[in-house]
């Protein structure tokens, strides 16, 4: 079999640093760090346009089929939770990930715990949620589980396209939950009015958790050991947000299990952006973009782990 086709390096991206000393040490303790007004408004309307456009097939895919014109933004939008790798498709979107404001700040918090580090920061995922009006949150979890690095770099920049406020369904985090590094346990969510299915983490103290209600355009960066939650949306408008999850480019990315004849030591996903500093691994290449999205509708989710708890257990 031929080798995956690879993408020359360009992998060298210099940005502004954008936050304090004193906001880099808030995130390296807590866990989490807002940054209000970080993207314009003008920016805010065309990532509401782009969602709806990218519902609609705007830029058609597997996944994404061109949809009647008649049918109007909400009909479009209606059953989607969540739009996995948006970028792989959408040059708007792929313009956000590389977005400057944020990506002066993730050069300087990303690995901010790591004493030498240089500021490398490379993307591997984003995810535009949707979250329409009485839809299921994410219940507590931290995105390590999904996204293994080795040095504890993972970390989410939640941009919010509209306000997001308690009722409507914001972000919850424990602050310091991260410090250890430690993967708590989960389990299948016992509240599926509340969550849409995905695994929820136990065994911490709950009434350490505290609400992140931010305004559209602030962005919210929160470390992958970071316990943090969504609720339903108990409101009357969408609660959208891009989040896009980068991490320090000097860590190995061994996100999937190795293909055989490699190890679990120099397994590594190239599928990455370079968005910060220089990639010391660029001499790999880059494995080319994919070319479609995953969807996470509301309905299937919940199909799917009714289906799973009525299997019996052998
Ligand atoms: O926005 C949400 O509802 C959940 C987001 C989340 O859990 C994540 O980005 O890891």
């Amino acid at each position: 079999m031929n080798a995956p086709l690879r993408q020359p390096a360009t992998a060298s991206v210099q940005v502004a640093d954008a936050v304090s000393d004193a906001q880099v040490r808030s995130f390296v303790d807590d866990g989490f760090l807002v940054v209000p007004d970080l993207v314009a408004p003008a920016e805010i309307e065309l990532l509401k346009r782009d969602t709806a456009d990218l519902a609609r097939g705007k830029y058609p895919c597997k996944s994404l089929q061109p949809l009647p014109a008649d049918l109007d933004d909400q009909q479009v939008l209606e059953s989607l939770l969540c739009i996995h790798q948006p970028h792989n498709v959408s040059p708007v979107i792929k313009d956000f990930v590389t977005h400057a404001g944020i990506c002066g700040v993730l050069g300087r918090i990303v690995a901010a715990h790591l004493p030498h580090w240089d500021g490398a920061v490379k993307c591997m995922q984003s995810m535009l949620f949707v979250k329409p009006p009485g839809k299921p949150g994410q219940a507590w979890h931290q995105d390590e589980m999904y996204i293994p690095t080795r040095d504890r770099s993972l970390c989410g920049a939640w941009i919010a396209i509209d306000d997001a406020t308690i009722e409507n369904g914001c972000l919850w985090v424990v602050p310091g939950s991260h410090r250890d590094g430690y993967l708590f346990p989960s389990k299948s969510p016992e509240d599926l009015v509340e969550y849409d299915g995905s695994n929820q983490c136990y065994e911490f103290d709950e009434a350490k958790a505290v609400p992140v209600e931010v305004k559209s355009g602030s962005v919210v960066f929160f470390n992958g050991y970071l316990l943090h939650k969504s609720l339903r949306n108990r409101s009357t408008i969408y609660r959208r947000a891009l989040v896009s999850h980068y991490m320090n480019s000097w860590s190995l990315l061994p996100w999937s299990i190795p293909k055989e004849g490699t190890s679990v030591a120099t397994a590594d996903i190239r599928r990455v952006i370079q968005v910060c500093g220089t990639d010391p691994y660029a001499h790999k290449g880059y494995d080319p973009p994919g070319d479609d999205v995953h969807l996470r509708k509301w309905g299937e989710a919940w199909q799917k782990v009714k289906a799973a708890a009525a299997v019996p257990k052998s």
